[in-house]
């Protein structure tokens, strides 16, 4: 029965929420989105945070399930071992929604749709921004990489995106690649290690702008100038980073936009009622350069 359990007694829908954490400005943005937009739509929210770790995650699914919330979503932190809570949710007639971030199953009736960005998309465009940026150049160009965290779908799909571009020509070379886990500590952490190991870089590409950030401190405690000696690219549109960006430390930044609240509402209402939704639903972002920052800036809504 589609519409068994929908409401409760007093007709409100139940919502159980599982994020991956506070790893970053992006997350914070995300988690208030969902927040604020339960409200304005009348949807209780039974929200959980699994501090970036699978087996939390996992553990709150099973709750809402004994708690039998109408709909369960969640932004999984990593892409696979979601098969078998998935089927769990599925049995007892709990339609899921996953947002932000996808898995990797390969039966896809275990949810009803995915809302979030395309982030092999994203990482398409920051490789093209640097194709285009050294075009005239005869290279080498060293690049470093700061991944998210590993075996997420944005660490998986950035980095697949971007090498697919840079890969094109073999003048880049990605002469480092490691996790930074999607925080500034660990971005700085890392890239502390690769100013060390590495004398020439001349490219930072951050999976996220959290990392970045971090990673610019390390480049000035080292004595360069972030934004000329290493040009940076990073990934979501944080204000910090557009900030980042008006003082010439970031190059490029690819948006990720992480207000999916309102479209995660509405879906919700659809699944409870039992309507049929599109399997994808995607997010609409652009790609800001320097030039354009000081002018986005004020706009910027995360
Ligand atoms: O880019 C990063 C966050 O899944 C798109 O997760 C999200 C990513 C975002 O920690 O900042």
């Amino acid at each position: 029965s589609g519409k068994a359990g929908k409401g409760g007694s007093d007709g409100k829908i139940t919502l159980g929420f599982a994020q991956v954490g506070a790893e970053s400005g992006w997350r914070t943005a995300n988690t208030k989105s969902v927040q604020d937009a339960a409200k304005k739509a009348g949807i209780t929210l039974k929200f959980s945070d699994a501090q970036q770790k699978q087996e939390n995650q996992i553990k709150a699914i099973r709750t809402f399930i004994q708690q039998k919330v109408d709909v369960i979503a969640f932004s999984p932190v990593v892409e696979s071992g979601w098969d078998t809570v998935l089927k769990e949710a599925k049995d007892a007639g709990i339609p899921v929604i996953l947002t932000d971030r996808a898995v990797d199953s390969k039966d896809t009736s275990l949810y009803k749709t995915f809302l979030g960005s395309d982030f092999v998309k994203e990482g398409r465009s920051a490789g093209e921004w640097l194709a285009k940026e050294y075009a005239d150049e005869e290279g080498p160009v060293n690049i470093v990489e700061l991944q998210g965290t590993t075996g997420s779908a944005p660490a998986n799909d950035r980095r697949a995106g971007f090498a697919e571009i840079v890969e094109k020509d073999d003048k880049f070379k990605v002469v480092a690649s490691q996790t930074g886990d999607f925080t500034r500590a660990k971005g700085k952490e890392v890239m502390q290690a690769f100013l060390k190991s590495h004398k020439d870089i001349d490219v930072l590409y951050a999976h996220n702008d959290d990392m970045a950030l971090g990673a610019i401190q390390a480049i000035e405690e080292a004595g360069k100038k972030p934004g000329e000696d290493i040009k940076i690219i990073s990934i979501d549109g944080i204000k910090d980073a557009f900030v980042a960006m008006t003082e010439g430390k970031i190059n490029v930044v690819v948006e990720c936009n992480p207000l999916l609240g309102d479209q995660l509402m509405d879906l919700t209402k659809k699944v409870a009622d039992g309507q049929s939704v599109p399997p994808r639903v995607e997010t609409e972002e652009g790609v800001f350069t320097q030039d354009q920052a000081a002018e986005a800036l004020p706009t910027r809504q995360y």
